[in-house]
This record gives C-alpha cells, sequence and structure tokens, in this order.
C-alpha cells in the first residue's frame, strides 16, 4: 500500500516548505519535489493545503469506569472520531483503583484498546502506594513503554493521591527515567468547599465552579511543582485552566525548573457561564474538572501557548451522556466529571488560535502534535513529517469550513462543547500508518487498526529533555 501527495506545503514544528510526500508500508519513505512514484500508488492531490503530522491528543479516557458509571466512548470509536478530526495518536490513562495492581489494571486498558481504530499509548495513574506499586512503575518502564505516571490530586476518597504518595512517585519516577504528570486541584479543599456548597442549599450544576475556585488549582499546580522540584525530576500539569496555575508554571520555567504545561481546547474557548444557563441539563453536560473560567483566564492560556509556558493541546476527552450526567441532577457531587474534543481540538485551535494570530501555523504543528510526541518520547516516530516516521499524516484545507454539530459529530455522545461553532480550517485526509482513513468528509476508520506505541523512558538524568531538539533515542538506565 503507498499514498503519494503532491502539490502541498509540508509544515513541521519548525518551518514550511513545498513538497511532495510519498508514504509506503505505513512509513513517510520520501519528501521532495516532483517526487517519482510507481503509477500504482493512490494519489491525493494537496494543492493549496498544508500537510501536517498528525495530531497526538496526550490525554483521553475512553472507556472510563468513572463516578458509578462508564464513559459512553470506547477505544474504536473514540479513536475513529479523533481520526477524522486529524487526530492519529492518543495517549490514555490507565487509571488502578485503590489496592489494584498496576499491572493488572495494564492488561485491563491493553485489552479495551485492542479494538482502537488509531494507535494509543498509555500513561499510568499512581492511586495509592505500597511496595508493589514501586515494583509495579519499575516493570511498567522496563517491559511495557510506559514513562510517563499520572497523579490526581483532586478526588478524595476515590483516586486522589496524598504528598506522601507524590513524593515517593516522583522520586520512583525519576529513578526510573520516566516523567510524572498532575491532575492539579487540591483534592481537600475541593471536598470541603463542596459540602458548605450543598449545605447551602445549591446543588444545580452552578455548584461544580463554586466548590473548585482558580485558587485550588493554583495551590496543588505550586505544590507539585515546588515537590518535583526538590525531587529534581520534570513535571508535567495536565489541563492548565487558569491564570493561577499559569503563574506557577511560569515562575518555575523563569526559574530553568523543567515544568510542562497541557492546556484544554476546550479550556481555550469555552467559559464558565455555560454553568449558570437556564438550562440545567446544558449546564451540567459541561461539568468536568477543573471547570470552564472567565474569559480572563482564557487570555492567561492563550499568553501560555504563544510564550512556550504551555508546550501542549488536549482534549481530556471523557464522555458521559445526558442521561449519565443526570446521576448528579439533585447533587452535582455526583455529577460524572468530563466532556468531550477529540474530534474538534485541531480545527477549534486552528480557527481560533491560527486564523486569530495568536499562532503561527509552525506552533499549531508544535502545540498539538511535535511537542507532545518529544516530551513523552515518541519523536520522531510520532510528531514529524520525516523519512522513516510513521505516515500519521492530515492534510488540512485552511479555507474548509465546518458547523460543528452533536447531530454530525463521530464522537459517541449527545452533546458537544463546541455545538453550532463554525470552524475555517479542517481536515481533509488523515493517513494512519499510511492508509487513507479519512478522506473528503467519508470515514474509514477499521476496528483493531491501532497500534499500541511503546515509549522508552528518558535517561535519568533527563538528558535528552534538556537537547530536546535532538532526535535520539536514548537508552533507559534504570537504578533499581
Ligand atoms: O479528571 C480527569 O481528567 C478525568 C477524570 C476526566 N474528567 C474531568 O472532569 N476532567
Ligand atoms: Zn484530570
Ligand atoms: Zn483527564
Amino acid at each position: 500500500m503507498s499514498v503519494i501527495i503532491r502539490g502541498g506545503t509540508v509544515v513541521t514544528a519548525d518551518t514550511s516548505y513545498k513538497a511532495d510526500v510519498y508514504c509506503q508500508d505505513g512509513k513517510i519513505v520520501a519528501i521532495g519535489e516532483n517526487l517519482e512514484v510507481p503509477p500504482s500508488a493512490e494519489r491525493i492531490d494537496a494543492s493549496g493545503q498544508y500537510i501536517m503530522p498528525g495530531g497526538i491528543d496526550p490525554h483521553t479516557h475512553m472507556q472510563l469506569p468513572f463516578m458509578g458509571t462508564v464513559a459512553s466512548e470506547d477505544f474504536y470509536s473514540g479513536t475513529a472520531a479523533g481520526l477524522a478530526g486529524g487526530t492519529t495518536t492518543i495517549i490514555d490513562f490507565v487509571i488502578p483503583s485503590p489496592q489494584q495492581s498496576l499491572l493488572e489494571a495494564f492488561e485491563q486498558w491493553q485489552g479495551w484498546a485492542e479494538k482502537s481504530a488509531g494507535d494509543y499509548s498509555f500513561h499510568v495513574a499512581i492511586t495509592w502506594w505500597d511496595e508493589s506499586v514501586y515494583e509495579d512503575m519499575g516493570t511498567l518502564v522496563r517491559e511495557h513503554g510506559v514513562n510517563s505516571f499520572k497523579h490526581f490530586m483532586a478526588y478524595k476518597n476515590a483516586i486522589m493521591a496524598d504528598d506522601e504518595t507524590l513524593v515517593k512517585s516522583f522520586r520512583r519516577s525519576m529513578d526510573l527515567g520516566a516523567i510524572p504528570t498532575v491532575h492539579a486541584e487540591n483534592g481537600e479543599l475541593v471536598f470541603q468547599l463542596q459540602q458548605e456548597i450543598l449545605s447551602q442549599g445549591i446543588t444545580g450544576p452552578e455548584g461544580h465552579p463554586l466548590s473548585r475556585p482558580p485558587a485550588v488549582e493554583g495551590e496543588a499546580a505550586n505544590r507539585a511543582i515546588r515537590i518535583a522540584e526538590v525531587m529534581n525530576v520534570p513535571i508535567y500539569i495536565v489541563h492548565v485552566s487558569c491564570k493561577d496555575s499559569m503563574d506557577a508554571i511560569t515562575r518555575a520555567r523563569n526559574e530553568g525548573q523543567r515544568v510542562y504545561g497541557e492546556v484544554l481546547a476546550g479550556h481555550l474557548v469555552v467559559d464558565d457561564s455555560v454553568y449558570r444557563h437556564e438550562d440545567a441539563e446544558f449546564a451540567a453536560a459541561h461539568i468536568m474538572s477543573p471547570p470552564f473560567r472567565s474569559k480572563e483566564h482564557q487570555s492567561a492560556l492563550w499568553q501560555g501557548l504563544q510564550s512556550g509556558n504551555l508546550q501542549t493541546t488536549a482534549t481530556d476527552h471523557c464522555c458521559f451522556c445526558a442521561e449519565q450526567k443526570a446521576a448528579g441532577k439533585d447533587d452535582f457531587t455526583k455529577t460524572p466529571n468530563g466532556t468531550a474534543g477529540i474530534e474538534d481540538r485541531l480545527a477549534v485551535i486552528w480557527d481560533s488560535g491560527v486564523n486569530t494570530g495568536k499562532l503561527t501555523i509552525n506552533e499549531f504543528v508544535a502545540t498539538t502534535s511535535t511537542n507532545a510526541a518529544k516530551i513523552f518520547n515518541m519523536y520522531p516516530q510520532k510528531g514529524s513529517i520525516s523519512v522513516g516516521a510513521d505516515a500519521d499524516i492530515v492534510v488540512w484545507d485552511p479555507k474548509g469550513t465546518r458547523t460543528i454539530s452533536a447531530k454530525t459529530h463521530h464522537q459517541n455522545i449527545d452533546f458537544n462543547i463546541f455545538e453550532g461553532r463554525t470552524v475555517t480550517g479542517i481536515p481533509t485526509y488523515t493517513l494512519s500508518r499510511g492508509k487513507i482513513v479519512w478522506a473528503n468528509g467519508v470515514l474509514d476508520a477499521v476496528r483493531g487498526a491501532g497500534q499500541y506505541v511503546k515509549r522508552p523512558a528518558f535517561n535519568p538524568m533527563f538528558d535528552a529533555l534538556k537537547r530536546h531538539g535532538e532526535v535520539n533515542k536514548p537508552t533507559a538506565v534504570n537504578r533499581d
């Protein structure tokens, strides 16, 4: 199987240039002007369009068991929807229940993910601690290609990691050459505020953002960053939603600490007025954590991307339909947290970022694909248009338009937080390992075609991250 993409402009995180791209047997095999290729090659006319690395979404939760239900999007439908939007790789999360073996949970998620239509990898959450967790982290790094461990500082009485777990897991991550990531909200504060708000008789969705003010996120982000500083380990803050955590990241980075930040497409363009909507079901559909914020926080997030203090964009794609959200009808704390976005991330960020001049097309590629590949050590296999890379490619029409709606999206959820938004800039083709899976509005996703992407550990001194731009596979050096 081979495909020639002619007439387009290749856009990478660093530069843009006219060239054809030839893919064969799942890899990019040639890039250049007027390439000679076999007549049997499938042809894509990319005239007037951009040829970019397929999007990487470093934050999804397909079919997550959470808050008494299971996310409605599974690994097949979710990765297929991603392909329709130009995203070709996801990093999902293995989230062991407290006291559950990490290896057992990892096998469970691997089983669920076998039906994926696009490529996938896993962060593994550290939701409890004992000697077995310490050992399993080593096995996951050495044998299963895991190099990132997640910590939920929120969700008390469920999956919340306390400071002791953070300290021990961060130290272990450092020794293994893995990077810790955090959901930064102070779970004790959230719990206390939830009880106080409920006691005031506020039970509707408007109570959700009241229980998770920006200071709750700012405190946790700063605490995690400081612990990482003392443990001398890099750290990645997921779904940064407000100025408070942005400020914590910016301070640390200005002092040379290796801190990375991720922002969700939703947090960049959806504001907290949704929680005051007259339709409580509409408001509840937006319950996710951290919550959507007021507009001044959105400006801080865009400045974070523009300044380089935020490196990646994601979606936290975690779908719950109306009847699932209704569990919190009389008590917002019982509403399963999560919203969708995997299909719309690229178009929303292009439309609100590139078309407005906030981001260059190269910064768009960096923040939707390449930076995540580098931080999580999949580059240049993923996140690049280079010879030898996987042929994960999106052909992008900067003039194409689409109106986003739950009526037409491919996501398995009855709601869309970008409903009605008309975007300019859309994918006309998506290739997953060299196969055309999206072509001018027709999705040809293949159940089970997705492959697990192993991500090697970094040298424990994280030299690879310091070199960043160099493309090499540092050997994992374990100090077990
Ligand atoms: O917290 C997360 O990232 C998961 C449980 C998805 N839900 C959410 O509200 N963000
Ligand atoms: Zn989270
Ligand atoms: Zn999440």
